[in-house]
Formats: structure tokens, sequence, C-alpha cells
């Protein structure tokens, strides 16, 4: 018996499967998660209202988003990172994505008490007070403090991973983020915010059309061989 073509098979299946895996890789349904799109000017800060920072939404009148570019504090991932004790204070934003109602979607971000800063309270406290900080998060179902982190000894972020599933209840799932602790404009700092769904994403349909061209010519060469056997 010839085994080539079984051979031949179990390669192109493999490849199919590695394929298949390669497209595994989870996406983000949130736009923006990194907070990177505003192009905040290296080592500044700048102040975001209403839907000014892309995809985000600073709610309220006086809501603001602080988005600072590696400064008092580097960025967990590419190079700005959000604040939401801002000048006004305390603040809210959101960001509303499409769900399918009922399934389970994971959500994950990294967060870090404010750095040291000399200008805190005057130039009495370098060490910005835990009781500054202070983060809750909403995925529809009502808000969840993150859990308290110490104050931060050092001049940079230390940042934090936090991760929870929960089960969208309609095609649109509101997220949304908001400060807690004292409202004093020093306080968490927030950055590569995720949401995905560990449901297998659809093979391309060029990958498709690849995989059954490919499994039809084996399939047409060992009946060939089959017949003149
Ligand atoms: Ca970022
Ligand atoms: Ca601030
Ligand atoms: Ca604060």
């Amino acid at each position: 018996m010839n085994t080539r073509p079984i051979f031949a098979l179990a390669l192109l299946a493999s490849a199919a499967c590695a394929q298949a895996q390669s497209t595994q890789e989870p996406t983000n349904l949130l736009e923006d998660g990194s907070f990177e799109l505003a192009n905040q000017a290296a080592g500044t800060w700048g102040f975001y209202q209403g839907s000014q920072a892309t995809g985000w939404y600073a709610v309220g009148d006086n809501s603001l988003i602080e988005l600072r570019n590696n400064l008092v504090g580097t960025a967990q991932n590419g190079s700005s990172f959000a604040e939401l004790d801002s000048q006004n204070g305390n603040s809210t934003m959101t960001q509303d994505f499409s769900t399918v109602a009922g399934q389970t979607y994971y959500l994950s971000f990294y967060y870090s008490s404010r750095p040291a800063s000399d200008v805190y309270n005057g130039s009495c406290c370098s060490v910005v007070p835990a009781e500054s900080n202070g983060l809750s998060f909403n995925v529809g179902s009502g808000w969840t403090a993150a859990p308290a982190l110490p104050a931060n000894q050092t001049y940079d972020n230390v940042w934090n991973y936090f991760t929870t599933s929960f089960v969208a209840a309609s095609a649109t799932t509101t997220l949304s983020f908001m400060a807690t602790g004292l409202s004093d404009t020093f306080g968490t700092s927030l950055d590569n915010v995720k949401v995905w769904t560990d449901t297998p994403p659809v093979p391309e349909p060029a990958t498709l059309a690849l995989m059954v061209a490919g499994l039809a010519a084996i399939g047409a060469r060992v009946r060939r061989q089959q017949k003149s056997s």
C-alpha cells in the first residue's frame, strides 16, 4: 500500500490546524484599550472630554479622561495610559462594544497606584497615599472595585494585572471605569484594557478554500492510485 497520500493528508491537516491555531489569538473587542490613538505627545498629558478619546467616552459634564504619555509613570503598553482622577476630580469613562447575549467574555487590565510626586500636597508628601487611589469597573451588572493597592513608594507605575469574566446580557455591553477614593486629582493609572471571548474564530475564507482544494486534490490522487493498483 502506498502510504504517501495518507502522509501528505496528515501533513496538510496538521498545517490546517496550525493555521487555525494562529488565528485563535483573542481579539480585543475594545477600541484603543491601550489609550494610544489620541497621539498624546511624548512626555505630556492632556484632558479629554466626551468622545474626544478614541473609543472612550467621558461621562458627565465635568468628567475628564486624563491621558499621559510616559509622564509621571511609564505606560504598561505602548506609550500612553489613562488616569480618571483628572483636573475636575474623580471621573468616569465608558465604551460600548458588541456582544452576544448569554456568551461569556473576559475583561483584563493593568492598573497602578499613582507614582510618588513632589507636587502632591504642596511640598509635604511625595508618596500619594493609598486612599487617593481607587478604581472601579462595571460591565453592565454594577460596579466592582478593583482590588485595592498599597501606596506607590516609587516614582514610576507599578503595574498590577487584573482579569475577570462576565456573561453578556444583550447585543451591546457597556464597560465603564470610575476613579474612586479621595477626589484630589491624584489617582490610579490604567492601561492595556482588553475584552475578548474564547469562542474560536472562524478561519478566513481564503484559508478554508485552500484547505478544501488541497484535500480534494489529495482525494483525487488516492482514488487514481487505487484504480491503477
Ligand atoms: Ca498604553
Ligand atoms: Ca490626575
Ligand atoms: Ca485621588
